[in-house]
């Protein structure tokens, strides 16, 4: 039988011809999609890996490795500052990975695209540099129950050193946010309305476009933390109209070191540098120093540069199996795993009961094991997911677990591996005598 979707056809075609073929036949084969992925063919403890950890990191295609290889092979150099052949190619390189993101965000400007080291410090910065002029005492920062610390802490720190307040929205029993909470406490003190798109723990994806409204009819600003939604899904800035947005690229099949923050041009136009050094001034005097332009104001000291050119290698993969399909691969295989859990004895799976409301992340409890205990038994046969709070303790907290055990999803996950996974649950079961 010919492959749904054959990626070596595509192969052969170019990157934006093969996502339009891709897009029409709306088909999708993970595991032909697998062969990509040098690490999927270990073993691990005797049994063929099952990578269910994407949430935490994804796992690299051979097109993002050899990227990363061939900047330190054959053109390592620094950027924006030699005028020699090696130096032009990493700045043109580098530059160009801005674009592609600058695309896949539909951002209006490329200069709006921030290169920072990873989600978390892309709050940071917002936190420092646009909180340092615009968070004063009285203040509101209204975020949610489902963060995670890095969108918690920095704005705790920042309430800290101004006075502000930083306000939690509850959810309801299926990891939903209280709507009518959000109504009330998004008012006319509110500077900032900080949400995840989607939850690393519950998966549930917030409805950014309409917390949007609220926080802009109140005149805040309204920052999104993409780290869970746009590696598996569409993500638009402009439809969002999201002030800032941060993300990660090795969520999103792209190296380590390399994060992403999305500002409004007329904000980050505004916003006072977050690190000082080489790249981010115009002038230095003893006197003083003056700023560089945007995006180039934000990016202090030598970058990422190769993390920038794998992330730009990423988002052409990305492309190419089309974000639409993955994220329809996904929500079947959640469903599928949904299905599959609820019939396990003595589960509690949190979050949303739909698949159409999550991403494809799914935290439970298995009777009274341990999520670490149950993560060694798993790890025992090869399948790895994560175990503990998932750096989100409030919510932790809030639905009263010390700690869940998670799976998550990726284009390359399919439904024998979840087949594995709801076997290795039953070998939990019987060490523990549930
Ligand atoms: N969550 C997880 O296993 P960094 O570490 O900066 O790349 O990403 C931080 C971050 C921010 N927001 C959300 C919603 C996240 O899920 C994460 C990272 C990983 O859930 C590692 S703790």
């Amino acid at each position: 039988m010919v492959p749904l979707y054959d990626y070596d056809i595509c192969n052969t075609l170019s990157a934006g011809r093969c996502s339009l073929l891709v897009e029409t036949l709306r088909t999708f084969n993970a595991s032909k999609i697998r062969e990509d992925f040098p690490i999927l063919k270990r073993e691990v403890n005797g049994n063929k890996l099952v990578y269910f950890d994407n949430a935490a990191t994804s796992q690299k295609p051979t097109v993002v490795i050899e990227a990363i290889a061939s900047y330190y092979r054959q053109y390592n150099a620094n950027i924006h500052r030699g005028i020699h052949k090696l130096a032009e190619e990493a700045t043109l390189a580098y530059e160009e990975a801005r674009e592609k993101t600058a695309r896949l965000t539909n951002a209006a400007h490329t200069e709006e695209i921030i290169f920072v080291r990873n989600a978390t410090e892309g709050i940071n910065l917002v936190a420092n540099s646009w909180g340092k002029d615009n968070i004063g005492k009285g203040d509101k920062i209204v975020i949610t129950i489902m963060e995670h610390h890095s969108n918690i802490v920095p704005w705790q720190l920042l309430a800290q050193r101004t006075g502000a307040e930083v306000v939690f929205i509850e959810i309801t029993e299926d990891g939903m946010l209280r709507q009518e909470q959000l109504e009330q406490a998004i008012d006319h003190k509110t500077k900032l309305v900080a949400v995840a798109h989607a939850s690393n723990v519950l998966g549930t994806i917030n409805s950014v476009n309409a917390i949007g409204r609220i926080a802009h009819r109140q005149g805040a600003l309204f920052l999104v933390d993409a780290a869970q939604s746009i590696p598996h899904m569409k993500v638009d800035v402009a439809e969002i109209d999201c002030d800032f947005m941060a993300f990660s690229g090795h969520k999103m099949m792209g190296p380590t070191g390399i994060g992403i923050l999305y500002g409004k041009k007329k904000h980050l136009e505004e916003m006072p540098p977050f690190l000082g050094g080489g790249e981010m001034i115009k002038e230095v005097h003893t006197t003083g120093a003056s700023w560089n332009e945007l995006p180039y104001k934000f990016e202090a000291g030598t970058p990422d540069i190769a993390g920038a050119i794998g992330l730009g290698a990423a988002i052409d993969y990305l492309n190419t199996l089309g974000i639409g399909n993955i994220h329809d691969h996904e929500q079947e295989l959640t469903s599928y795993a949904l299905n599959k859990m609820s019939a396990v004895k003595g589960i509690k799976i949190y979050g949303p009961r739909s698949s159409k409301d999550r991403v494809g992340v799914i935290s439970f409890n298995l009777g009274d094991i341990h999520a670490h205990d149950l993560a060694s038994i798993l790890d025992e046969e090869g399948i790895a997911i994560r175990s503990g709070h998932h750096c989100a303790q409030p919510l932790m907290e809030f639905i009263g677990v010390p700690a869940m055990a998670r799976i998550s999803f990726y284009a390359y996950n399919t439904e024998e591996e979840v087949d594995r996974f709801i076997e290795a649950l039953e070998v939990a079961r019987k060490v523990f005598n549930l």
